[in-house]
């Protein structure tokens, strides 16, 4: 009996830094969001191979309007005491030239599909935060601690404080644990218990190339830590050949069949160090012991093709092509941008998706986008819009998204002479670009956006635009530094939405409907 080949990443698309739990057969990874809502993403197995989105945790009580790209949600942890399930995240408000303001919370629910408590807010002295459960009753909270004095690098080691379940509060005083390895900037903490030893698995060498996962252990929870000998556990940095870029940040899980997997954020590049335009995604690899009581990867590198555990295989249903919007809320894959999917400005049900105009797309509130993570190097996205401006400052249609510096936009919009048209409009670090033709249209189009690797097109009917170079869509283009523009931080992946703006006080509503998205082998 097994449960076959876990074919990686198992979760494809912008999921980084999972946090793996097992609550009896059922297997839990919660995934970083970012700007996007719901926060923290969700996805369930019964034996590791087969996953499937079960939406996200944080909606109405997440406020992420003015957060900064790449800001927000970051490094949640999922763990398990007493019958409830406790999720600890980061919302990250600023990290603008390193004055870091990282609030971290708890959710808690009895069931993993809510409803979730009210967050409580813990410290914010560090990002990264997760939760570790002792035998003893005790519980405790891990985190890095950041340094924003000038010169210093942002991550100062792992701290560690007392939180008590009962009070739901802090006790005692944060302690150090754990300064790191040589490898640096150590950060993304997990602790695990395992024959009398406290393992602690943290994240080092930055979350690019450098990447890695680092394991120290100690027979104390309060340490001295020493670290793996032969640290470290895992990283892709040496072998740029590999198909798994990027693999750090990691958390373990034991099996009921008594293996051990670890669960880990790792990315795809278009060739060599190139840009990966879906983001950093999940990966799972297999965990053997040594004689000696380190965990070890085979070779210490990611593997595409990893065994699975000796479990029933549980498939579930493959996912609709096309999304119809029957239901009366948005179906799993779907987000919204920096605010809550309300009906102030969303409704879905009668096969289609309304969507009010929001603000303008460079701003960091009020806009109106759903979108859907590009999972696939090769895939086509395409919706019907039910558009009809009557000024150029009302726009809708589809789009390939990065962030709000950069994205294309396939939109009906409004030309003083034609009336409404289809064309193109881009962001490229921010600098604006309208592409041609503009085709007069009237009533609703079929508008469709292609992704063949580095090459994006759109096209309407028989008209066509582009290729546009994809790659900008990446955390690699976004952080990059050009021409005095200043740097930013690129921690998500491109998305496939539908996007609404409105600037003229009216709201003027786009219906989109038969939204697919269809991978390409
Ligand atoms: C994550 C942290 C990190 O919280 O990137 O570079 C953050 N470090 O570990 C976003 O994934």
């Amino acid at each position: 009996m097994t449960a076959g080949t876990i074919r990686n990443p198992v979760l494809p698309g912008f999921h980084p830094d999972p946090s793996i739990l097992r609550v009896g057969a059922d297997f839990y990874i919660a995934t970083s969001t970012f700007e996007w809502h719901p926060g923290v993403r969700l996805h369930h197995s019964r034996d590791l191979v087969h996953w499937r989105p079960i939406g996200g945790v944080l909606t109405d009580r997440l406020d992420l309007s003015g957060v900064p790209d790449s800001g927000g949600v970051w490094a949640p942890c999922l763990s398990y005491a007493d019958g409830t399930f406790h999720l600890v995240y980061t919302d990250v408000k600023s990290y603008a030239g390193g004055f870091w303001d990282t609030p971290n919370h708890v959710v808690t629910a009895a069931s993993i599909d809510g409803p979730w408590s009210d967050p409580v807010p813990l410290h914010a002295r560090g990002f990264d935060p997760s939760m570790f459960h002792d035998d003893d009753g005790r519980s405790w909270l891990l985190s890095n601690r950041t340094d924003w004095r000038p010169g210093r690098p942002w991550a100062n080691g792992i701290i560690v404080q007392e939180y008590d379940r009962r009070s739901r509060r802090l006790v005692g005083e944060p302690v150090d644990l754990y300064a790191g390895s040589a490898a640096g900037m150590t950060e993304g903490p997990h602790l695990y218990r395992r024959d009398g030893w406290y393992y602690l698995v943290t994240a080092e060498g930055g979350t690019e190339w450098f990447h890695q996962v680092t394991v120290a252990r100690s027979r104390s929870l309060l340490g001295p830590y020493e670290t793996d000998p032969e640290t470290p556990l895992l990283t892709s940095v040496h072998r740029p050949d590999l198909r798994l870029q990027k693999a750090g940040h990691g958390s373990l899980v034991e099996t009921p069949d008594g293996r051990w997997y670890l669960a880990h954020l790792a990315a795809r590049p278009l060739g060599p160090r190139g840009r990966s335009i879906l983001g950093r995604e999940t990966a799972l690899q297999h965990i053997t012991w040594t004689g000696d009581g380190w965990p070890r990867i085979a070779g210490g590198v990611p593997h595409d093709l990893v065994d699975g555990p000796q479990l029933p295989a549980c498939p579930w249903p493959d996912e609709p092509e096309t999304d119809d919007f029957t239901a009366p809320q948005l179906g799993p894959h779907w987000n919204t941008l920096r605010r809550s999917a309300t009906p102030a400005w969303i409704s879905t049900g009668a096969g289609r998706l309304r969507v009010r105009g929001g603000r303008s797309p460079g701003s960091l509130s009020g806009v109106s986008l759903v979108g859907r993570r590009v999972q696939h190097a090769q895939a086509t996205f395409e919706a019907t819009v039910g558009f009809a401006p009557s000024d150029y400052q009302q726009m809708a249609g589809i789009t390939a998204y990065y962030n709000s510096r950069n994205w294309y936009f396939l939109r009906i919009g409004w030309d003083e002479e034609s009336g409404p048209v289809v064309d193109v409009l881009a962001r490229d670090r921010g600098r604006l670009t309208m592409y041609r033709p503009a085709v007069p249209v009237t009533g609703p189009v079929r508008l469709r956006l292609e992704l063949t690797g580095g090459a994006l097109r759109g096209s309407y009917g028989d008209v066509e635009w582009g290729p546009f170079d994809a790659s900008i869509l990446s955390d690699e283009y976004a952080q990059e530094s050009e021409g005095g523009v200043p740097r930013t931080w690129g921690f998500t992946g491109a998305f496939f939405g539908l996007w609404a703006q409105d600037l003229t006080g009216g709201e003027l509503a786009a219906d989109f409907s038969a939204v697919t998205y269809k991978p390409h082998p």
